[in-house]
């Protein structure tokens, strides 16, 4: 079934110069792009993205990360995009996420992890909307 998904690169991964590197492998999956933009945000729109986080305690010092710089916000497609984006990003934590992964191979960090991708139908489509409102 084919999906859409919402893939930020985060401001880490600008910063570290491995955007090519990190849209290679959703590119090489063969998932398709439909929307792609640098794009630096402000702490409302960290807010909204993060809506289900913001009373954690580790939410002001991600608002803070998320917002520090530029980020490439996209939208990609293919079939089961949600769960194959997520496959290739890896656990959360950059440390525990396996070899092979975005994560693991490239973050050694529990924050800065280069990467977000919709964890479900319902996330996919709220986050769209809010990124891209003219999709
Ligand atoms: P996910 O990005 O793998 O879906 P979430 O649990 O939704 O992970 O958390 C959103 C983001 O918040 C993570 O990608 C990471 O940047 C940050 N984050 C999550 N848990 C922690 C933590 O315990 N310490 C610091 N940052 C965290
Ligand atoms: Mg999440």
């Amino acid at each position: 079934m084919s999906q859409r998904t919402l893939v930020l690169l985060k401001p880490d991964t600008v910063r570290r110069g491995l955007v090519g590197e990190v849209l290679s492998r959703f590119e090489a999956k063969g998932l398709s792009l439909v929307a792609m933009e640098l794009r630096t945000i402000d702490a409302d729109q960290a807010d909204r993205h993060y809506a289900e986080h913001v009373e954690r305690d580790f939410y002001p010092p991600l608002r803070d990360f998320v917002t520090s710089g530029p980020l490439v916000a996209m939208v990609v497609e293919g079939d089961e995009a949600i769960e194959v984006v997520r496959a290739l990003n890896g656990a959360t934590d950059g440390r525990k996420a396996a070899p092979g992964t975005i994560r693991g191979d490239l973050s050694l960090s529990n924050r800065e992890n280069l990467v977000h991708g919709s964890d479900s139908p319902e996330s996919a489509e709220r986050e769209i909307g809010l990124w891209f409102p003219s999709l």
